[in-house]
Parts: structure tokens; C-alpha cells; sequence
């Protein structure tokens, strides 16, 4: 699948800082240090509804990491996936008698879109479940012959008991796995399972339901977690620096993925860090497509907002937090780039060196926008107040504010 356009990264002066980011395995804070190219994986969307406020909190925080890892020089190697085709997919396409092809492919277009306006950085390989198939079904068959897997009525399950470290990723206990599990995608009731908590990896052809031909596996489609595990394997390998997601993916997601390479691989873990964005609310529920509580970053746009608005709306949110998005958030959000604007727009103005090297030590330090935010803030805020000499300064502050913080002023 092809991605979408990257927005030029003004190169700065200086030298930029090593990410200390949450690792949600470990529980603290870990100071990555990934080789010249850095290596990152982040779960795609399910395409079968427009992108909304917390998707974008999410992709904003990842695309923070790239660029904390851009300004010291490194390369990053990116990988994304699409889920096109899944339950929630096929469901949606049914309720709306639509092609489910045809919606996921209109809903990915959106998404691109969504992220070209919000100048997220594409993946170098976007890679979709269909077209991952032929890749998961030798991974599946491994597992099941290695005995990681077992088949039950045709379809083909993980055995997480395989996996000694199971459970290391979320360090979540047996019930709050039982239940997440029933919540996010699992079956933990149906009988006939090892393990209540084993995920499907090859589901068998199903009436009216696509499928395809998956060798010893017989007609199917994937699970979803070994989709995530066969493009991350396949793109980057075991070891790569960040697995990322919303914090509805710790478990069982990236629990389950993380089990699944290790199986294959006899190697752990397969990501040095797991960093979970948290969940943006409307009303006071988690915004989510299956309640429908949606603000949607197109919708936003065709009113003509501004997309660096939104993004600094994200930005204004510490990435670990859950937050509710208002109108509110918006409208401080509008205020705040007007005052930015205005403040680089004239050639010279207060010293822009001391704010460079704020805006990096918030990034580094677990991604803390909101303090880069404010700095900007006082930089703007003193230009507007008694401006200053330093010819040159609003265009250092405008780079760096598009460099480590996507937004154009
Ligand atoms: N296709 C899978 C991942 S492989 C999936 O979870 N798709 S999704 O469309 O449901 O979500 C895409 C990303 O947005 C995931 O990282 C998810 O954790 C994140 N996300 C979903 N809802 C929210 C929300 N309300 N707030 C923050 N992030 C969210
Ligand atoms: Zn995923």
C-alpha cells in the first residue's frame, strides 16, 4: 500500500537529545538508544470509519519520537499496518450494505488524508493485512508445528502458555486478562481452548465471509495479532526500538504479538520499548467507533480549522494522559497559533537558542509537549511584550516548531 506525502524536517542547529520514553513492559521510563537507523512500528487504524481525535493523539505521539530521533541525526525506519479486513470491518460493511474493499479503501484514503493535513510522517512501508496473508500463514504454520498452536473446529489458535514470558508486556493479571480479552477482540468463553486467554491466529473460511487460501491452514483470514507480529518481522526484524499504540493495545495486542515472536523467534523482546498513548474521551467515554462519540479530523478540516490547530490541540495533552476533547481545547488551540504566528512573523526578536534547547528537553523527556508548548508560550509571549534584537530568532522558532513539533507556522 502506498502511504502519504512527508512534510519537509527543517534541519537545526545544535545537537539534539536521547528519548527517554515509558515503557509500558518495564513500568519506568527507559533512555533509548537505537543505532543510526531507529526502528519503529505503530498499529495502523481499522479502516471502517473516518479518523477521529484519538486516533490522531495517538499517531501525534509517535510521530514526537521520529521527530526527537530525526534532530539527533538518526534515520528512522517506520512501519505502519492497515487491519483491512477484520470483524469490526466486515460488520460495518454489512450494516451499511456496503463492499467491504471498497470502505476500507475509501476510509484509508480519508486517513491519509487526515494525516498529510496534520503533517504526520509516513511509514516507509504501509502495509495491509490482506497483503500481509501470504507472509502470516508460514508463521502460523511454524507455530503449529513447533506446538505454539493448536486447531480447534478448523481454526487455528496461539497457545500462550508456549510463551515464558507472557505476560510481561501488560503485567496484568489472569481476571483483568479474562476480561480485556472478552472487550478487545478475544473469545476467552468459547470451549475447547487450552487457554481461555488463547488468541486466534487463522480463522477458517466462514459463510459469506472473505477468505483466502492459507496452504495446510485451508481457506481463511488472519488473526489480528500475528498481522501486526508478520509486517513488524518482516519489515524490521526482532529487536526494533519502539512497538506503539494506544494504551487499548497493551492487552492483549501487543501482549499476544510480543508471545507470538518470541514463539517464532526464540528471541525476546521483540520491541526495547512498549509506549501506549492514552485515551481521548467525548462526553466522558473513551471516543471510540463502535459507541460512535466521534470528532473526526475531517470534519474538523471541511469546516475550515486549521490542521495546525488540531495538532496543537494534541500537543497540548501530555500523550500518557486520557483527556476529553471540547471545543474548548480547540478554541485555545486557535488562540495559541494565532499568537505564535504573530510573534514570528517579524524579522528579529528575543534570543531563539534557550528555546531550542527547552523544546528538546521537553520532547526527550517523555515526550512532554505540553512544556515545550508552554516555552513557546514565553518566547511569544516576550516578543509580543518587548520584542527583541536577534535577527533571525522567528525563523530558528519556526523551524523548530515545525522540526520537533510538526506544526507550521
Ligand atoms: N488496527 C488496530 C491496530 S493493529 C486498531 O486498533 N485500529 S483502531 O482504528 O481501532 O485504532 C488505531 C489506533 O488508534 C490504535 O493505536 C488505537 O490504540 C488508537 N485509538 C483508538 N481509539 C483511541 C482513543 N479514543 N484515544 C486514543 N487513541 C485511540
Ligand atoms: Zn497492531
Amino acid at each position: 500500500m502506498h502511504a502519504w506525502p512527508a512534510s519537509e524536517v527543517p534541519a537545526l542547529p545544535g545537537q539534539g537529545r536521547d528519548l527517554r520514553i515509558h515503557d509500558t513492559a518495564t513500568g519506568g521510563l527507559v533512555t533509548l538508544a537505537p543505532g543510526p537507523v531507529a526502528r519503529i512500528y505503530v498499529c495502523g487504524i481499522t479502516p471502517y470509519d473516518a479518523t477521529h481525535m484519538g486516533h490522531a493523539a495517538t499517531y501525534n505521539a509517535f510521530d514526537l519520537v521520529q521527530r526527537v530521533w530525526l534532530d539527533t541525526k538518526r534515520q528512522v525506519h517506520y512501519v505502519q499496518n492497515v487491519t483491512d479486513v477484520d470483524d469490526p470491518l466486515l460488520e460495518r460493511a454489512q450494516r451499511d450494505d456496503i463492499d467491504w474493499v471498497a470502505l476500507a479503501e475509501k476510509e484509508t484514503a480519508l486517513f491519509r488524508e487526515d494525516m498529510t493535513a496534520l503533517r504526520m510522517l509516513p511509514p516507509q512501508h504501509y502495509i495491509g493485512a490482506v497483503e500481509a496473508i501470504p507472509g502470516i500463514v508460514p508463521l502460523v504454520e511454524r507455530l503449529r508445528d513447533a506446538g505454539a498452536a493448536y486447531e480447534l473446529e478448523g481454526d487455528v489458535y496461539f497457545s500462550v502458555e508456549s510463551d515464558p514470558h507472557f505476560g510481561e508486556v501488560s503485567g496484568l493479571d489472569a481476571a483483568a486478562m479474562r476480561l480485556l480479552s472478552a472487550e478487545r477482540g478475544g473469545d476467552p468463553e468459547r470451549p475447547g481452548k487450552k487457554n481461555p486467554l488463547d488468541p486466534m491466529l487463522w480463522m477458517a473460511a466462514r459463510e459469506g465471509e472473505p477468505s483466502w487460501d492459507g496452504a495446510s491452514l485451508g481457506r481463511g483470514r488472519p488473526g489480528w495479532h500475528i498481522e501486526c507480529v508478520a509486517i513488524a518481522l518482516d519489515h524490521l526484524g526482532m529487536g526494533f526500538d519502539v512497538q506503539g499504540g494506544g494504551s487499548d493495545l497493551a492487552f492483549p495486542h501487543h501482549e499476544m504479538g510480543a508471545s507470538h515472536a518470541q514463539a517464532l523467534t526464540g528471541d525476546f523482546p521483540m520491541a526495547k520499548a512498549y509506549v501506549h498513548a492514552g485515551m481521548v474521551a467525548l462526553d466522558g467515554e473513551k471516543m471510540s467507533k463502535s459507541k460512535g462519540n466521534l470528532v473526526f479530523v475531517s470534519k474538523l478540516r471541511r469546516e475550515g480549522v486549521d490542521p495546525a490547530a488540531i495538532r496543537l490541540a494534541l500537543l497540548a495533552h501530555h500523550y500518557r494522559a486520557d483527556w476529553e476533547w471540547t471545543d474548548q481545547v480547540l478554541r485555545d488551540a486557535v488562540d495559541r497559533l494565532g499568537r505564535w504566528r504573530a510573534a514570528v512573523s517579524r524579522p528579529d526578536g528575543p534570543p531563539a537558542e534557550a528555546l531550542v534547547e527547552e523544546i528538546r528537553e521537553a520532547l526527550a523527556s517523555d515526550l512532554d509537549a505540553p512544556a515545550a508548548l508552554v516555552a513557546v508560550d514565553r518566547w511569544a509571549a516576550s516578543q509580543e511584550e518587548r520584542g527583541g534584537t536577534d535577527e533571525g530568532a522567528p525563523g530558528v522558532v519556526s523551524r523548530a516548531v515545525d522540526a520537533l513539533l510538526g506544526v507550521a507556522l
